[in-house]
C-alpha cells in the first residue's frame, strides 16, 4: 500500500544502497556460489513477531511494569521502561525484534538502538508496523481513538497528514492482509457490529461485540486471516476453520509463531499463574500476575 509522504523514504533507501554497493572494493565481492543463503524470512516475506534472537520463533517474554524489566526467555533480562509505559517491540526490517516502549505521558517512543522519538499524544494507541514492506523498519505510528485518525512518523521528519480510517471505538488491527511482500495494511475492527475494515478490501463481518480481534496468518499462506477470541467461552474463531476452544475468561490471547512453522499459533497467557499455553507447542510458566506478556493483542489496543 502507499502512504502519503512515505514514498520518499523508499527512494532514499535505494540511493543509499547504490552508494554503498559502489563503494565496495571489487576484491570484496563474494562469488554467488559462496553467498550466504537468503534467510527464509526474506525469501517468503514472512514476519515472525517478537523474535528477539532471530531464530524464526516468537519468544516468550514479559514486561514487568513495577520495575520496568523485560524478561525474554532464552535471551536475557533488560531494564527498559517504567510503570505506565506500553511495550512496543520494533525491528529495523531485519526480523530481529528490538525492545521498545511508548510512554503515553510524554508521547515518546524509546526503541533500543534508535534515538527517542516524540510522536503522538497521550491517549493515542501505538500501532507501529511494517507499513512499507516487511523488510523495511517498522514505522512509528499511532491511532487516535477519539477521531479514528492514523498518524505516521515520516522518518523523524515530522508528522505526515493523518490518514482517516475508522471511527471512535474501533480497534486498530494492522497486518499483511494482502500478503507479506506488500507490508502491513491499515485495518480496524468495529466491536459494535463485528465488522473488519481492511484498507483496499470490502468490509467483512466476523465476530461480535465482546470478542477480541486476534488476526494472524494461521494457515501460513502469507496473508493475515480474520480471527477473534471470545473470552466468555474461550473459543477461537479463525475464518475458514472450525472453532477451537483454547483458554478461559481472564486469559490474554497472544500473537506469535512459537514453533517457527510460519503459521500463527493459538496461544494465551494466564495472569493468575503466569502460564503460557501455546496450542500443540508448549505450556510453560513465565512471568507473574501484573506482567504484560509480549504479544498480547490488547496491549493496548482494546483497553
Ligand atoms: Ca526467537
Ligand atoms: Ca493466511
Ligand atoms: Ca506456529
Amino acid at each position: 500500500m502507499a502512504l502519503p509522504g512515505l514514498g520518499r523514504r523508499r527512494r532514499d533507501a535505494v540511493v543509499v544502497a547504490v552508494a554503498v554497493a559502489l563503494a565496495v572494493p571489487v576484491s570484496a565481492i563474494v562469488p554467488v556460489s559462496a553467498a550466504v543463503p537468503v534467510p527464509a524470512q526474506a525469501a517468503t516475506a514472512h514476519f515472525t513477531p517478537n523474535d528477539f534472537n532471530r531464530d524464526g520463533r516468537s519468544d516468550i517474554a514479559v514486561f514487568r511494569p513495577s520495575t520496568g524489566t523485560w524478561y525474554i526467555r532464552g535471551v536475557g533480562t533488560s531494564r527498559w521502561g517504567v510503570r505506565g509505559d506500553i511495550p512496543v517491540p520494533g525491528d529495523h526490517g531485519d526480523g530481529l525484534a528490538k525492545i521498545g516502549i511508548f510512554r503515553p505521558s510524554t508521547a515518546t517512543w524509546w526503541v533500543r538502538g534508535s534515538s527517542p522519538v516524540k510522536f503522538g499524544r497521550a491517549g493515542d494507541l501505538p500501532v507501529q508496523a511494517h507499513y512499507e514492506r516487511l523488510t523495511e523498519p517498522t514505522v512509528v505510528a499511532v491511532f487516535r481513538p477519539s477521531t479514528g485518525a492514523w498518524w505516521f512518523d515520516d522518518w523523524g521528519l515530522g508528522q505526515s497528514n493523518p490518514w482517516q480510517y475508522g471511527q471512535h471505538g474501533d480497534v486498530p488491527v494492522p497486518g499483511p492482509y494482502a500478503g507479506g511482500s506488500y507490508g502491513d495494511n491499515i485495518a480496524v475492527w468495529r466491536p459494535s457490529t463485528g465488522t473488519w475494515y481492511v484498507d483496499g478490501s470490502a468490509p467483512i463481518r466476523y465476530g461480535r461485540s465482546g470478542d477480541i480481534p486476534v488476526p494472524g496468518d494461521y494457515n501460513g499462506d502469507g496473508r493475515t486471516d480474520l480471527a477473534v477470541w471470545r473470552p466468555s467461552t474461550g473459543q477461537w474463531f479463525i475464518r475458514g476453520r472450525a472453532p477451537v476452544t483454547y483458554g478461559v475468561a481472564g486469559d490474554k490471547p497472544l500473537r506469535g509463531d512459537y514453533n517457527g512453522d510460519h503459521r500463527a499459533d493459538v496461544a494465551v497467557w494466564r495472569p493468575s499463574t503466569g502460564t503460557w499455553y501455546v496450542r500443540g507447542v508448549t505450556k510453560i510458566r513465565w512471568g507473574i500476575n501484573g506482567d504484560v506478556p509480549i504479544g498480547w493483542w490488547c496491549a493496548p489496543r482494546c483497553g
